[in-house]
């Protein structure tokens, strides 16, 4: 409970904050993406992750004031660097299901964008096939406004959720982030890699774009660009850090 009276301080407080996990193009090798990742600079328990408070957040709902909240601080340090010369520089943000079933979902983000002067095409708004799972037709209502205003949609955590491969078709999806775990897959002399191909093959199949999270090993690495898998997200390139870190690595010596 003492937690919950922090988590509603923090929004005032401004104890929130963002760090950013590079997307690395495989073949190149830059940073093509970095996914806000929020934080919570607690006063007394020092800095928490989403495993710490995301759970209580949705429960209560700050998840919403929260995630806008993060929305909001990403887009001024992304929109700095997009324009400051790294013009095709993509921010993925992660949405809860009880954000993306506000009524007001659309109005806010493009809100939130035209506030921040944030380029909609730079947007890759991350959801997981739960949200899908809600009402369909709904989501496919939302989805396809913010699609049309150019922001681009990408499905978290694929492969994991309840949902059919229906949606695919019905939904203007830009993206598949192939799971963590199936990336882990990836290991010498075994055939856990046999999901990874199989969406791996749909995407390409589907013209959607792929992201492999949770590379950690040159294996894993050579394993993907080989199957033709362009963006790269793991600890092999880097965990999240905080924006100045990464304003370092996008711009050199500054
Ligand atoms: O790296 P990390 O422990 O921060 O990420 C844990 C998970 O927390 C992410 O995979 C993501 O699903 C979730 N998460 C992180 N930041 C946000 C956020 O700003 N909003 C929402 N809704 N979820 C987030
Ligand atoms: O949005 P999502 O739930 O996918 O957030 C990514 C989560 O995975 C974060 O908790 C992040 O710290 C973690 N993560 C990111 N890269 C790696 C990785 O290479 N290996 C492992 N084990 N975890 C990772
Ligand atoms: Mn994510
Ligand atoms: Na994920």
């Amino acid at each position: 409970l003492s937690l919950e009276r922090d988590l509603r301080q923090a929004l005032v407080r401004d104890e929130l904050r963002v760090h950013f996990q590079p997307q690395v193009s495989g073949s190149s090798g830059d940073i093509v993406g970095v996914e806000a990742l929020v934080r919570w600079q607690h006063p007394e328990r020092g800095l928490l992750y989403p495993r710490d408070f995301l759970p209580l957040a949705e429960e209560t709902r700050l998840i919403a004031d929260l995630s806008e909240k993060v929305v909001e601080l990403a887009c001024r340090h992304v929109g700095r660097w997009i324009r400051e010369g790294r013009d095709d520089l993509r921010l993925a943000v992660n949405l809860s299901p009880i954000q993306v079933d506000h009524p007001r979902f659309v109005d806010n983000l493009m809100e939130c964008l035209t506030e921040t002067g944030f380029p909609p095409e730079n947007l890759e708004i991350e959801i997981t096939e739960n949200v899908i799972m809600t009402d369909l037709e709904q989501i496919s209502r939302k989805l396809r406004e913010l699609a049309g205003h150019g922001v681009r949609i990408a499905i978290d955590d694929f492969g994991t959720g309840y949902s059919s491969l229906n949606y695919l078709h019905r939904l203007p999806i830009h993206t598949l982030k192939v799971d963590q775990s199936f990336v882990h897959g990836i290991r010498r002399g075994e055939e856990g890699a046999c999901i990874v191909n199989a969406i791996v093959a749909m995407a390409h199949g589907l013209e959607l774009d792929i992201v492999a999270e949770g590379v950690e090993t040159d294996l894993q690495l050579a394993y993907l660009r080989n199957l033709g898998c362009q963006q790269i997200q793991g600890f092999y390139y880097g965990a999240a850090t905080p924006a100045a870190e990464i304003e370092r690595r996008l711009f050199g010596r500054r």
